[in-house]
């Protein structure tokens, strides 16, 4: 917050939300961040004044600074507050133990590159990984019912893939949602049109080796029709 009131609060590399609040100089203000799943939402003086989503990081540490700024900051705190705090947006990650199939898994004891691996919110550890390299593979994530869906993020193991698809199922067959190039190393967020689905999947066209995929979120809501 500037010396006119306008404040930020903005995640790695982007920002999620921006205001004005009135600022009196010499007085402390009260700052508070709460965080749930994706969302977070920022009071200032027990007032909400935003709240944004962010996908970067789904752990991490607390740090204040000021940079530049002549900011003093007193009785910093950091507590749980499971069960406290509604979602600001509803999303979640809806394939977190969602049934997942995928076109083919790369063996050596039973499951243990299956496409669970993607969807047990491991971003880092356990992972789906295809038996071949061939274009086509897929990983498919079944919600269990119709959400609405607004972007999938994939963290890839290695950079195998050079291409792919997101598709939803429409009870008819897979339409593309979002056309993939190389999603590169770490974590890819794919946004599209809201779709209603109760089905959708990452259909790989080309990589080079077995494409390996660490987590595949699928992020929505509850729909509503
Ligand atoms: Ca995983």
């Amino acid at each position: 917050m500037d010396s006119a009131g306008k404040w930020s609060l903005a995640a790695v590399g982007r920002g999620l939300a921006t205001g004005t609040v009135a600022y009196v100089p010499g007085r402390w203000a009260r700052l508070d961040l709460k965080f749930q799943g994706y969302n977070a939402i920022a009071f200032i003086d027990g007032k909400k004044v935003g709240s944004g989503v962010d996908f970067t990081c789904l752990s991490g540490m607390v740090g204040l600074g000021s940079g530049r700024n002549p900011a003093e900051f007193d009785d910093v705190a950091v507590g749980d507050l499971s069960g406290e705090l509604p979602a600001a947006t509803g999303m979640r990650n809806l394939s977190r133990g969602a049934r997942a199939k995928a076109s083919s898994s790369w063996t050596q004891t039973p499951g243990d590159f299956g496409p669970r691996q993607a969807c047990d919110g491991d971003r880092t550890g356990t992972r789906w990984n295809a038996k071949t390299g061939d274009p086509g593979e897929w990983l498919e994530v079944d919600l269990g019912a119709r959400f609405s869906v607004e972007r999938t993020i994939t963290t890839q193991f290695y950079e195998r893939i050079t291409a792919y698809r997101i598709q939803a199922w429409d009870g008819a067959g897979w339409k593309d949602v979002c056309i993939g190039g190389k999603p590169g190393p770490g974590i890819r967020m794919d946004e599209f049109p809201t779709v209603v689905t109760d089905k959708i999947r990452c259909l790989v066209d080309a990589s080079d080796g077995p494409p390996s995929l660490y987590e595949f979120e699928v992020i929505g809501k509850e729909c509503k029709n």
